[in-house]
């Protein structure tokens, strides 16, 4: 039995459209009932969530499916100028309630599911949360497909299938345990596998010279990279974009056939395991050189198929006469990160080795085509990839970086002579793409010889490089000292350091454009990693503020807060304008505004009590202020501060009595999620710390409702969707400088969440945006950083008695025993790494200064709902449609495309 046909509101705001097939739940529900009997994936006599679920994708992606290729025709036939953006993350999130709300469809779903029985909610749940991703880097992507189709600009991201997603996070009394993720088991009913779309990648091998003069690789090892194709609906508009990912498999001939028949089956199938495990996992181990070499090829297997696919598709849009000059007119690429890097050495072999371009050529479209976005300023997290290891893998390329190099080389011997040796040495040590490697034989001169130089005032100062003669007599000086004071010590031979390639060096140098992803990290960037650079090219450099989808940010996962917001506004054009958001400021003290403010943070809490109650067994008050950390466990973003601050404040309340301690703390449920990389010890120590406080403060009676501390397992995209809503307080407390921008406090300040936070990344442009007295701010600021370590290393260093106070009090057994590394990271112990890196003893007198202001604030619930309300209203800046269209019109010069 089937429900009356249902017009909602969405329908009449001009939805209608949308869907090919008929709209409402009657046909939906028809058109449900006809998946589940005709492409069945599960046994016919029963009808249960799980099929539900599927049918359900399956009727969804028809209607994407017609306006997917509707989209991709008209394209073909106006042939716009089309981004891509290469990653390899897309951290998607599930897909139903996203792509049935871009449809405006919620209402006909919710409805003909009703009728079979079901409720919509649950059959969304029945999703696997597809984790190709591992934080936000991943989840930027994702956002910005949705921007793109939403804003009907023409562009396609890239990146790879992997079988498994990131590791699922099993929380133990011994702390995070991982288990594949195998989010494919039931199949995947978004993709639609193109095997009509495949391209050949090669790995190994030689290159020569071919008898037409060109340069050939050949031989090696050959696979075939095949397109999974998942549409992409943008909000209110029949575009739908194209994630195309890759996924990898063995020539059919690789088949041994003749092995398969005597007996050597696993031999047979060599070939085909060696293939298909390229994408196997995402950021497989990378200690062994077998998974460095497998890290590589994943990413040229996303670099090569990509540009091949993008290569091909300016040939058809063509027509019969190609003009190369006119590739950069028609395509840009956004190389997420430097992941991608390989883009450049592979565009210019495919020009120049297949297509037949001078160098000269392939050089200026490869340069106008390519674009880079650096997200981090970790030394470690900056790529670098061995020369020996990617000479073996991908000869060719490395013959292409290294001509790369050597015009960089002389780029920078003309812009800076060869009079000062010294400086020369600084420039090419800072810019070249190859590390510790000779300079190229024409330039093998250029640096003078130390002996040979005139003595002038500046050579005799204090170099502070010194050339390599003078280092190695030096220390052999030294270890002649040494080896008569300790004969025991056998001194290390002298091993050269390994040759290098840096693969943010090859994108700044190979791309048209250099950006970071806020105010603050592009400045660093500017004057710290790339400084260099900015004096060679200083148009290259932007910045580009991270932003977020509303609509899976807001709208879907936040309904309560949208129809306030929708009543409030007296329009649901919020949803793609966000400016119209501060229209609620002027709102910000209405009682009546305030009261179903607060009802629907409480209803978004309840659900939040359901879920730690199913995911940890712990029962907690929905009236305590949820305050909330979720994020990739790493030592910089400190979640280290935030437990032992949760330390500190449990030790105060066990030090007075019932009746001080409620007078004296507000109830709090503070919870964490994130998962830590599974050779990461410290991020686990971590998380076992976090877990162990949880369980003795948890079990505490005397304690009760005050405080809880909760780790949600298994942190993903739908988890995010739940928390954030409920959130009231959430902690972005990186060392400032740290955080590229940090994404996750812009949906928290969206939801209605208040921030406290350090000023770094994004949280210095939240601020600004939702006003100074509705952020809590603390802190060093990032000039103070450098003289704060400097004082550490020297230590001199006094460390806050409260922070010794914390540091005894878990030492003293409270929690448990084994924390010695973890603590020690804090004190300038040997051994212990590198005595408070991340500043946590410095922050910390400030951190529960700012918390107990925290708690100050929350006491006034009117004054606290007002800056809750003010942040939903300021952060409108903070949608990825801002963004995007900042990258189009800056960096990737694209327009918009409205289809007919
Ligand atoms: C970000 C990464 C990242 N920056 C290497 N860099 C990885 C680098 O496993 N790897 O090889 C994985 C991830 N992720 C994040 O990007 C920044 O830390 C955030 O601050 C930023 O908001 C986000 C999006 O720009």
């Amino acid at each position: 039995k089937v429900a009356d046909v249902v017009i909602d509101s969405e329908q009449e705001e001009g939805f209608r459209s949308l869907s090919p097939f008929g709209p409402d739940a009657a046909s939906v529900a028809s058109s449900i009932k006809y998946h589940s009997e005709f492409t069945p994936l599960f046994s016919p006599e029963k009808f249960e969530l799980p099929k539900a679920f599927f049918a359900t994708a399956q009727t969804v992606r028809d209607a994407l499916i017609v306006n997917w290729n509707a989209t991709y025709e008209y394209y073909n036939r106006v042939n716009p100028k089309q981004a891509y953006y290469l990653s390899m993350e897309f951290l998607q999130g599930r897909a139903l309630s996203n792509a049935v709300g871009n449809l405006g469809l919620t209402g006909a779903y919710a409805d003909a599911l009703k009728s079979l029985g079901f409720d919509l909610e649950s059959v969304a749940g029945q999703e696997p949360d597809p984790a190709l991703g591992n934080g936000g880097l991943g989840r930027l992507a994702s956002c910005f497909l949705d921007s793109m189709a939403t804003l009907n600009y023409p562009a396609w991201g890239y990146g790879l299938r992997y079988k498994y997603g990131l590791f699922k996070q099993r929380i133990t009394k011994d702390g995070q345990e991982e288990a594949a993720e195998d989010w494919l088991e039931l199949s995947n009913p978004w993709e639609i596998v193109r095997n009509d779309v495949s391209y050949p990648v090669k790995f190994y091998g030689k290159v020569v010279l071919g008898s037409d003069g060109k340069r050939q690789w050949i031989g090696g090892e050959d696979i075939v990279a095949v397109a999974y194709d998942v549409p992409i609906p943008g909000y209110k508009t029949k575009t739908t974009i194209n994630l195309r990912l890759w996924s990898t498999k063995a020539p059919s001939a690789d088949f041994d056939l003749s092995s398969y028949n005597s007996g050597r089956h696993t031999e047979a199938a060599e070939a085909l395991f060696n293939a298909e495990k390229i994408c196997y996992v995402l950021y497989p181990g990378d200690e062994s050189n077998e998974g460095k070499a497998l890290r590589l090829k994943q990413q040229y297997t996303l670099c090569s198929a990509s540009l091949q696919d993008i290569v091909a598709r300016f040939e058809t849009r063509s027509g019969g006469s190609i003009n190369w000059e006119e590739f950069p007119e028609k395509v840009a690429v956004q190389m997420n990160d430097t992941h991608p890097t390989l883009c450049i050495p592979e565009l210019m072999r495919i020009l120049m080795d297949l297509k037949g371009l001078s160098w000269e050529d392939a050089w200026k479209i490869t340069q106008r085509t390519v674009a880079y976005t650096n997200h981090t300023v970790l030394p470690e997290a900056l790529e670098k990839w061995s020369l020996d290891l990617m000479g073996k893998l991908l000869p060719r390329h490395v013959e292409i970086i290294e001509m790369i190099d050597e015009e960089l080389v002389s780029t920078i011997v003309s812009e800076y002579g060869t009079e000062d040796p010294d400086l020369l040495k600084e420039k090419l040590k800072a810019m070249r793409i190859l590390e510790n490697v000779e300079l190229p034989s024409a330039f093998a001169d250029v640096i003078v010889k130390p002996k040979d130089k005139p003595v002038t005032a500046k050579n005799t100062e204090d170099s502070k490089e010194e050339d390599a003669q003078t280092v190695v007599k030096k220390e052999q000086e030294e270890e002649k000292e040494t080896a008569g004071k300790k004969a025991e010590v056998i001194p290390e031979p002298k091993v050269k350091p390994p040759k290098m390639v840096r693969m943010a060096n090859l994108a700044v140098v190979g791309g048209h454009a250099v950006n970071g992803v806020a105010e603050i990290h592009s400045e660093i960037v500017k004057k710290d990693v790339f400084n260099e650079f900015v004096k060679l090219w200083p148009d290259k450099f932007q910045n580009k503020t991270n932003g977020v989808t509303p609509r899976r940010w807001i709208s879907f996962c936040n309904p309560y807060l949208s129809d306030i917001i929708t009543k409030w506004i007296g329009t649901q054009d919020w949803v793609l304008n966000t400016e119209k958001l501060a229209e609620l400021r002027k709102f910000a003290d209405d009682e009546d505004l305030q009261s179903e403010w607060r009802a629907a943070k409480k209803k978004n809490k309840l659900k939040v009590v359901s879920l730690i109650k199913e995911r940890t067994g712990y029962t907690v008050n929905p009236d305590a202020m949820f305050d909330i950390q979720i994020k990739r466990i790493h030592e910089y973003k400190r979640q280290l501060l935030n437990i032992l601050g949760i330390v500190y404040r449990y030790k105060k309340m066990k030090e007075m009595s019932a009746s001080e301690r409620e007078k004296a703390f507000v109830p709090r449920v503070c919870i964490f999620g994130g998962k830590a990389f599974a050779t990461y010890v410290q991020a686990k120590r971590i998380v076992k710390f976090i877990t162990d406080v949880g369980s003795t403060i948890n079990n505490d009676s005397e304690i009760g409702d005050l405080l809880k501390v909760i780790f949600v397992p298994d942190y993903n995209v739908s988890v995010a969707e739940l928390l954030i809503p409920a959130s009231e307080l959430s902690q972005h407390i990186s060392t400032t400088g740290m955080e590229a921008s940090g994404t996750s406090n812009m949906k928290f300040s969206m939801n209605g969440c208040i921030l406290i936070g350090t000023l770094d990344g994004a949280n210095v442009e939240i601020r600004e945006e939702v006003g100074e007295e509705n952020f809590f701010l603390f802190g060093a600021k990032a000039d103070e950083i450098v003289n704060l370590r400097k004082e550490r290393a020297e230590g001199k260093f006094v460390p806050d008695p409260i922070f010794e106070e914390v540091k005894r009090y878990v030492r003293s057994g409270v929690f448990g025993s084994n924390y010695d590394e973890l603590i020690g990271s804090l004190e300038g112990n040997e051994g212990f790494g590198r005595a408070d890196y991340f500043l946590v003893g410095k922050d910390f007198p400030s951190y529960v200064e700012c918390q107990e202001k925290v708690d100050e604030a929350y006491r006034d619930q009117k004054k606290w709902t007002r800056m809750s309300i003010l942040n939903t209203a300021g952060s409108f800046k903070f949608s990825s449609d801002r963004t995007i269209h900042e990258y189009a019109k800056d960096i990737w010069n694209i327009k918009q495309v409205e289809l007919p």
